[in-house]
Order: C-alpha cells, then structure tokens, then sequence
C-alpha cells in the first residue's frame, strides 16, 4: 500500500531540486551542453541554444556519428539528419538525407524559419541548403572512406538487407527478393558501437522549451534510408506547456514509437520525467526486448530525467546537463532496464 502510494507520487511529484535555466543533452558531449549553455547565459533564445549545441558536436564529429565524415552509407557517402522544435510555436524545421552540407542543424532551422515546410529531403533539401547560403563541401574523410572500404572488403557485411540475395557473381547487390525467412538473427549495427546523436533540451528562466537533433545516422545504411533523429516526436519534440524529450539509438525502430511524443505527454499528465522517459522506453521494449536506445526528458520547471534499455554491451547511458547548480556542464548517467 505504501509502496505503490509512493510510486503515484513519484510518478505525479518530480523528486529532487530543480533549476531553470536547463539544457540536457544524450551523450556525453560536454562541448555542445557549454555552448548551448552560454547561448542561454547570454541572454540567447532556448532555440539558439539548441542550434549552438548541435552544431559544437557536427564541427567536432562527435564520437564520428554527428557531422561529416562518419556513418558512411552502401555508396560510401556521409549523410546527415537533424531537427529543431520551437516548444512555443509548435513550429518545427528538419532535413533528412542531407547531402554536401555539414550544418545540418542550421538548414533544419532555416527550414523552419524560412518556409513554410517542416522537412525536406535528399537532394532537394541540399540544393534549398545551397540557395540559402549554406557552403556545399566532401562530407567524405579519410576516417569515413576506410570504414567504407573495410566493408566492401568484407563482402558488404553486416547490411540491413533482409529477405534478398546479391547477384551469385557479386557480393555487394544489385539485390533481388527472395522468399521471406521464417525468423533471422537481425544483423544490426545499432548498437552500443554506433551511437550518439546528439539529441538536446534547453528550458529558459520562463520555461520556454526548445529540442533539436543531429546525426550521420548508421554505418552502411541503405543510401535513402532516414532515421528517427528527423521525424518529429521520434528524434525530439519541445512543448512550453509540457517540456521537451530527445531519443537516441536505434532509429529504425524507435521512430515506430514516437517515444519523444510520448514524453513530453507523460509529462503534460504530471509524470516526473524520470518516469516519462522510463515509460516511452518501457512501450517499444514489449516489442523489441532487446532494441538499443535511450531518452532524455525535461520539463518545464527544470525537473528532468532519461532511461535506456539494457542490451547487449549497453547497461548504463551517459548523459550531459547544465544548470544553475553548477558552473560547468555535469556528467550523468542511468541504469538502463
Ligand atoms: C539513427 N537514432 O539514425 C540515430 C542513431 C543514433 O545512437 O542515435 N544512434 O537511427
């Protein structure tokens, strides 16, 4: 009795000292919180912040799977996924499939400032980048061509293919269908080994929120293929009435959850974020026991939270925020489940 009396009202009462202003960020991406961070003690707008953050970890390549130069596709080519949410407005602005551009939170922006679309796509959005004064440059490194070539060395193995054979006289596709198999050992790449997007969430002083993401998404992709980090209340999603959530690990499942969504409405309903971000996962688990992800939450009174899924060779997530507590961005983690 007491005990689940205690549970409502963990879920109900955040716990623990709250402070505004916030920012919170997946990974341990110590640059990115500072430079949002100092966006917001400059007086900078929670958007801003985000756009700051994001774009430290597309500059320093983040652990290789933001900006350039990492996450090499089937051809070879690095592409990039981000997006920004205003929790004010609702207004949203996000590319996918950016080609030539290394700063793709920018271009989600000047989406979302600059028209009146929410995504845009491929070779479209890159062009819209180019007109819009973005520098078109190789997103190609020596570090991304030599995961490229070790792969095509190994015969294109592991890919996310499935149900095909290649051409009997090449390894590598064209590929052609083929009858489905009953269960296969899915050969994903998603994996400890391949995270960290960036995933953010500033609050101001007056609980603006704001949520943004940008990744190179997974290595060998197949070349189109478009991750969680883009699509709104998957990768992230910002509500000044609410709070804001950021996910990030294995997209191709996690967008079917909308678990950035999910959060922030747990929240609205009084969840501490803590719970919030324990519940979204706790949703695409029942289905996938073993996907690898993690999420951060906040809310709009600086509470915030964040709970990953134990899977093979991930049992505990790193995560980065800033407050009035302390003068330098803290390194935090959670027990994954
Ligand atoms: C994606 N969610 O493109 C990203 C990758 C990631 O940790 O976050 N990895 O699926």
């Amino acid at each position: 009795m007491f005990t689940s009396l205690l549970c409502t009202f963990t879920l109900l009462f955040p716990l623990g000292h709250a402070s505004l202003p916030l920012v919170i960020n997946t990974w341990a991406f110590k640059n990115a919180t500072a430079a949002a961070w100092s966006v917001l003690q400059s007086g900078g707008s929670v958007l801003d912040a985000v756009q700051e953050g994001c774009a430290r970890c597309e500059v320093e390549q983040c652990d290789g799977t933001v900006g350039y130069g990492g996450s090499p596709d089937e051809s070879g080519e690095t592409t990039l996924d981000a997006l920004i949410m205003n929790g004010d407005t609702m207004e949203v602005g996000a590319v996918a499939d950016l080609r030539r551009i290394k700063n793709a939170i920018g271009v989600a922006r000047a989406v979302m400032e600059r028209t009146d679309h929410t995504l845009l796509v491929g070779e479209s959005a890159s062009l819209f980048a180019e007109n819009m004064g973005f520098p078109a440059e190789d997103l190609t490194t020596n570090k991304s061509v030599n995961i490229f070539s070790q792969w095509l060395g190994s015969n294109c193995q592991p890919n996310y293919r499935k149900n095909v054979f290649p051409d009997p006289s090449q390894h590598c596709g064209p590929y052609k269908p083929r009858a489905m198999l009953e269960e296969r050992e899915r050969a994903r790449h998603a994996n400890v080994h391949s995270h960290d997007t960036i995933g953010m969430v500033a609050v101001d002083g007056d609980g603006h929120v704001a949520a943004g993401t940008s990744t190179n998404g997974m290595n060998h992709k197949v070349p189109g293929r478009v991750g969680d980090s883009p699509i709104v209340g998957a990768g992230a999603y910002a509500d000044s009435s609410a709070g804001g959530a950021s996910a990030t690990g294995d997209g191709d499942i996690m967008m079917r959850f909308l678990p950035s969504y999910l959060a922030v409405e747990l929240m609205r309903t009084g969840a501490d974020p803590s719970a919030a971000c324990k519940m979204a996962i706790t949703r695409i688990k029942r289905h996938y026991s073993e996907f690898f992800g993690a999420i951060i939450c906040a809310n709009t009174t600086g509470h915030y939270g964040a709970a990953c899924n134990k899977s093979p060779g991930f049992s505990q997530f790193h995560f980065m925020v800033s407050n009035s507590e302390s003068d330098a961005p803290l390194l935090k983690s959670v027990d994954c489940f």
